[in-house]
């Protein structure tokens, strides 16, 4: 998976990107992530990207050829998709992070200020994604929020360990609670039932907490899963 991200604030990304799970998998080639700066194309000595709004109002707005530009230097693969971070977009969650994970490459555009031209939106024609009912000053933590969550669902890119752990929306519900040593803390037991080592009992424990904890802070997910 090749991942383009066009950003004005590229070392945001790359930080990122940098760090245990997604460094490792780029270092294995299993994922790539490539910055664009539409202010590497802009056309005048002060390298504007952005104006004031026609019709008037506070802020700046992005401004076309920059990022339209930008945009038609990157290579494109044949099984690509072009998406814009944006507070308009469709709800991003597991099916649609499924369905991402689908392509070779995926194009990203982060906005800021106020936002973008509307003509970069006629000209791209971009899948238009946001994370959540929020609004933020730019698109590069939404763009990480979908880099991080395509990328573990590729194949190879979490370890055996990661892997066999059953994250939570795989089988619709909330993770179960999780212990590590000591067996007790501040008087807190870890469950009796852990330390048994009778695997069918444990999976059964599990199960019922996940159900239990889906029920009581996710009646929406709980509602699906029982009619599943
Ligand atoms: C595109 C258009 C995504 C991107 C406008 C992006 C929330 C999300 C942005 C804007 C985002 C999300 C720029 C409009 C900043 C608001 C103050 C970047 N915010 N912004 N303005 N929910 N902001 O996924």
């Amino acid at each position: 998976m090749k991942f383009d991200v066009m950003t004005l604030f590229p070392e945001m990304i790359e930080s990122y990107c940098s760090y245990s799970i997604l460094k490792r998998a780029a270092d294995s080639g299993i994922i790539s992530v490539n910055t664009i700066n539409p202010r590497d194309f802009t056309e005048d000595k002060h390298k504007k990207v952005d104006d004031t709004p026609y019709g008037g109002g506070a802020g700046m707005v992005l401004m076309a050829q920059p990022y339209v530009d930008a945009y038609e230097s990157i290579e494109r693969e044949q099984n690509s998709i072009t998406v814009m971070l944006s507070p308009q977009g469709e709800p991003l969650n597991d099916k649609l992070v499924n369905d991402l994970a689908k392509y070779d490459q995926i194009v990203m555009m982060c906005g800021h200020y106020e936002g973008f031209d509307e003509r970069i939106r006629d000209i791209i024609k971009p899948k238009e994604i946001s994370i959540g009912d929020f609004v933020l000053t730019g698109g590069e933590l939404p763009a990480l929020c979908l880099i991080d969550a395509v990328s573990r669902k590729i194949e190879g890119t979490l370890g055996k360990i990661e892997s066999a752990d059953e994250d939570s929306f795989s089988n619709g519900l909330l993770e179960y609670p999780h212990y590590t040593k000591p067996r007790e803390y501040r008087g807190l037991k870890v469950p009796e039932v852990l330390l048994n080592g009778n695997h069918k009992e444990i999976a059964a424990f599990r199960l019922q907490q996940s159900k239990e904890r889906t029920r009581l802070k996710r009646p929406d997910l709980y509602e699906k899963y029982e009619n599943m």
